[in-house]
């Protein structure tokens, strides 16, 4: 069973085995991992994540959010890879991409819906706030910078509820404090999302692009080659309005419109778009090719962040 096996990339995990996992890694590498709380949810969990400094502190931060969207396995899963890579890999480019920043992740920005996920409904997407007779909001609809004003719903049982009001939801509310703590701190921030394999860059609320649009093309441009350098897989994509859908209150478009992250970027990880048979159940045996292509495309990321 899987209490008496490690923990590994072959399958997905539960949120308590997860949780597990990160205690037990801030038990086994003190000074160098950490326990974050990034907020806490309705139901009373904590956003529990790590922060990673391998490299000592006051290193830039990059910082990795996955697991918004409760249905999407594959990101916490990817997210867990990263964490592990970074404190184990012997590659010389993941070393230091692990001793050049500061890194915060949080394999869980909705545990209720991930729970949720694993006791009921397989396919819940939001967070698990009761809103009449409808349950949860979009938490990635639900962020204080030009919240509702398209691509989002004000009705309570749509998938893509705004909520009523921006941070109506504790999750994006605590996590946002969270954020706000470390503002001019982080220099990238990563939103892991499933699926289609598109790598996504503000705005969602309009088509008017960042002041910094070439910047991020020329990271963008790094990034989905190196994505397709191990196994030949393609992303697309480029501003979230024009390359997937118009799509206000994400928290990608909040830290870069209103925390001076300057880069600021969604992956939809596997599968591709045309894969609906599978979707959002990507099989456990893509776990680990889909977090080592990720992974690439980070380190190439990074390395191009820094070369800005
Ligand atoms: N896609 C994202 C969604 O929230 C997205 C796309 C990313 C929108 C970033 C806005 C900002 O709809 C999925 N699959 O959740
Ligand atoms: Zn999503």
């Amino acid at each position: 069973g899987r209490a008496t096996r490690a923990y590994n990339w072959a399958e997905y995990y539960e949120l308590d085995d997860t949780y597990a996992w990160l205690q037990s890694l801030a038990q086994q590498n003190p000074g160098v991992v950490t326990l974050i709380e990034g907020g806490k949810t309705y139901q009373g969990r904590s956003i529990l994540g790590v922060k990673i400094t391998k490299g000592g502190s006051n290193k830039p931060g990059i910082f990795l959010e996955a697991g918004i969207h409760a249905r999407e396995w594959i990101a916490p899963a990817a997210a867990t890879y990263i964490i592990n890579q970074l404190l184990t890999s012997e590659e010389e480019s993941v070393k230091q991409l692990a001793e050049n920043y500061t890194w915060y992740v949080l394999p869980h920005a909705n545990p209720d819906g991930y729970v949720y996920t694993h006791t009921t409904d397989r396919l819940w997407r939001k967070t698990r706030t009761p809103y009449g007779n409808c349950f949860g909001a979009d938490p990635n609809r639900n962020w204080g910078f030009h919240w509702n004003e398209v691509g989002a719903s004000s009705n309570p049982c749509s998938d893509t509820y705004a909520g009523p009001s921006a941070f109506s939801e504790i999750e994006t509310l605590s996590l946002s404090e969270y954020l706000k703590s470390l503002k001019g701190k982080i220099n990238l921030y990563i939103s892991l999302h499933a699926y289609s394999q598109y790598l996504l860059y503000p705005y969602g609320h309009t088509n008017e692009l960042p002041d910094n649009v070439a910047d991020f093309k020329k990271v963008y441009d790094a990034s989905i080659a190196a994505v397709n350098k191990r196994y030949g897989t393609t992303y697309t994509g480029g501003n979230i309005y024009d390359a997937i859908y118009p799509a206000a209150g994400a928290s990608v478009d909040w830290a870069y419109g209103t925390q001076d992250v300057r880069m600021s970027f969604c992956y939809e990880l596997r599968p591709s778009s045309s894969s609906f048979l599978t979707g959002f159940r990507l099989p456990a045996a893509q776990i680990i090719p889909a977090s080592e292509e990720l992974l690439d495309s980070i380190v190439a990321m990074a390395t191009e962040v820094k070369n800005l």
